[in-house]
């Protein structure tokens, strides 16, 4: 997964996923638990479906910022989805080659939170005068790279953390997380055997201490019945605060996802199937139960 690879993207990938691995164990003990159960050869062979992104919707900011980095780099923007109880939209990318997982970038719509929690994040994001993406030149990588992991505010105030996560847990999140790889995804169809079944995937992750988010069930299931997704919940960091306050919040998680043939193509050896013969896109219904995986309800789980 993107570690031999030479072109751009690959090298936007792995500045991407280095601290990522870095901050949440679960993505080295799943891919070591897969290479000892001999589920794939090494941790290059897994196949990533997507990654994701969060993002503030105020002015220099948002998906509109955001997305700029990967339309550059050959992205083209997809599907809108609209989350009304979470006050969220989002869209997905498509790579520009097959061997590249999708982008799914979703954004607060901070307008419409109440006046408290408009007023804490403008606190942070009001010192945001131009678009910070068009301040950097997208070509070179090492600035790319960096940026994902730039502060683009003031380090937050434990208060303010605390406040947002009673309206919003998804603003908490960012405002503290930013632009940190939020997860990415394990393609279950690609696995051998059973293991390509996510049921038995999951079954899988549990033996080896995975803990799965179980909002709407531990696996969701879009509506023509062919995109199954499932995740574990957040990693907690032990993240410093202004004032050097420290709390252990919600991090980032793991995705797994199987997309089942088409209609058509039901006939054709799995192994055989390109990517365009399998479920393409995302599914609203999933995606509003997947952000729960850094709810407190869930990494709270027992
Ligand atoms: C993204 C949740 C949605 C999917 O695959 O539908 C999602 C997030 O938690 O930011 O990843
Ligand atoms: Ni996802």
């Amino acid at each position: 997964m993107y570690l031999t690879e030479q072109k751009p993207v690959d090298k936007i990938m792995r500045a991407l996923f280095e601290p990522y691995k870095e901050r949440v164990a679960d993505v080295d003990k799943i891919t070591k638990a897969m290479v000892e159960h001999q589920l794939i050869p090494d941790e290059e062979s897994i196949v990533n479906d997507h990654i994701a992104f969060r993002t503030l919707g105020v002015p220099n900011l948002g998906i509109a910022s955001f997305e700029k980095i990967f339309l550059h780099h050959g992205y083209k923007r997809m599907d809108k989805y609209q989350f009304a109880e979470k006050k969220l939209d989002a869209h997905w990318y498509a790579p520009p080659e097959e061997r590249l997982p999708r982008i799914f970038i979703s954004e607060l719509r901070v307008q419409d939170l109440s006046k408290t929690a408009q007023a804490i994040i403008k606190r942070y994001t009001d010192q945001i005068i131009a678009d910070p993406v068009d301040l950097i030149n997208l070509d070179d990588l090492e600035q790319v790279g960096k940026f994902f992991y730039q502060p683009l505010w003031n380090l937050p105030l434990l208060e303010d953390y605390n406040k947002l996560l009673e309206e919003s847990e998804y603003a908490a999140w960012v405002i503290y997380n930013r632009y940190y790889l939020n997860h990415y995804t394990i393609s279950v169809h690609e696995l051998p055997g059973a293991y390509s079944e996510l049921d038995h995937f999951n079954k899988f992750l549990e033996s080896i201490g995975i803990m799965l988010n179980t909002a709407g069930g531990k696996i969701k299931v879009s509506k023509d019945g062919l995109l199954k997704q499932s995740s574990s919940v957040a990693q907690m960091v032990e993240a410093e605060f202004a004032l050097g306050k420290t709390a252990n919040i919600a991090g980032s998680y793991v995705e797994f996802a199987e997309r089942l043939p088409l209609p058509n193509f039901e006939s054709i050896p799995h192994n055989k199937l390109s990517r365009d013969q399998r479920r393409e896109g995302f599914e609203a219904a999933n995606a509003d139960k997947i952000f729960e995986s850094t709810y407190t309800e869930q990494t709270q789980q027992v």
